[in-house]
Formats: structure tokens, C-alpha cells, sequence
């Protein structure tokens, strides 16, 4: 059991692009047992492994009741289904405290390798929909307050940078 640190935007890390996986070894499967402890303690959704700062294509998600449970989902891949979006009021563990609403193609088919390494797919709309692509988006060094306007980024990072300042 580990609680890693989770990167704080506008820490320049999560920029970094993510490796693809080539073995889902021990290694592996330790990482996806420390973000699961982490993401669990940090009471998050989901958690993809650049945002604690390994840059290998990892996410795992918990969404809660109303789906399976715990979800591993190693070199993930989207593609849109067709033209609906849906919009979502996103978070994220990254940039804790602020939500904003987010559209994003509503209908994705998932392919992954599972915690064990092997290769699944699955049609995925409503919440599954907007994490999985929330989660990518950090194997690509990007973030949901890339979506919004400069101004509204722009004030969400200097508050950010104030409360690091006070943390320090
Ligand atoms: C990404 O986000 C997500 O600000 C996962 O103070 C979010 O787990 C995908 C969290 C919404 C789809 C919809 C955020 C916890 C957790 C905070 C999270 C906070 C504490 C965010
Ligand atoms: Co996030």
C-alpha cells in the first residue's frame, strides 16, 4: 500500500506524453495497486498514471455504485461513435476545488489491455464516456482547463499558485 504525490496543475509534468506499456509485469500491476490506494485516499473518480508523475499509459477509475467498480485500463484508445457530445461538470484531482462544464463526444467505443494484459473493448456513453477521455487526455499532457477560455485558465492557475505559495 502506497499513496504517491499527485501533480498539481500548472505543474509542467503533466505535460509530458506517456509511454506505451510493453509488459503488464509486477511493475505494472504495482503501479495500478498504488494510484487505486491513491486515487481511493484523494476520493477521485479516476487517475491517470501521469498525475503521479510515471509516464506510462495507466488510468484506472472507480466510478461508484451505478457501474462495475474498480477499472484498469492499460494503452487505452478512443474513437467516436458518432456526432453527440454531452456536456459535463469535470474535475479533476489535479486541478482540485474547480469544475467547469466540458462538452465532449458522448459515444466512444474503449479498446485496453485489463489489469491483467489482456485486450478488451467497450462501448461507453454517459459518466465511463467523459472519464475515459478525461483520463487520455493526461497520457497526452492534457487537462480539462485546456478546453476553457485563457481567462478562465488563467484565473484557475493563479489560485492554484496562490494556495501552492501558502503550502510551501
Ligand atoms: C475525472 O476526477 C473526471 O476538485 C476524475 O477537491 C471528473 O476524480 C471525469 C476530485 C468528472 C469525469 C467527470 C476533484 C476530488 C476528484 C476535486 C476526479 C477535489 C476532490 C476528481
Ligand atoms: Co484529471
Amino acid at each position: 500500500m502506497a499513496i504517491l504525490n499527485i501533480l498539481e496543475f500548472p505543474d509542467p509534468r503533466l505535460r509530458t506524453v506517456a509511454k506505451p506499456v510493453s509488459k503488464v509485469d509486477k511493475k505494472i500491476k504495482q503501479l495500478v495497486a498504488d494510484m487505486f490506494d491513491t486515487m481511493q485516499a484523494a476520493n477521485g473518480i479516476g487517475l491517470a498514471a501521469s498525475q503521479v508523475d510515471v509516464h506510462q499509459r495507466v488510468i484506472v477509475m472507480d466510478l461508484g455504485d451505478d457501474s462495475i467498480g474498480p477499472r484498469v485500463f492499460i494503452n487505452p484508445e478512443v474513437e467516436v461513435l458518432d456526432d453527440s457530445t454531452n456536456p459535463y461538470d469535470e474535475g479533476c484531482l489535479s486541478v482540485p476545488g474547480f469544475y467547469e462544464t466540458i462538452d465532449r463526444p458522448a459515444h466512444v467505443m474503449i479498446r485496453a489491455l485489463d489489469g491483467d494484459g489482456n485486450p478488451f473493448e467497450e462501448e461507453a456513453h454517459g459518466l465511463l464516456a467523459v472519464c475515459i477521455q478525461h483520463e487520455i487526455d493526461h497520457l497526452e499532457g492534457k487537462l480539462f482547463v485546456d478546453y476553457l477560455s485563457t481567462f478562465k485558465r488563467q484565473r484557475i492557475r493563479k489560485k492554484l499558485e496562490k494556495i501552492h505559495r501558502q503550502n510551501a
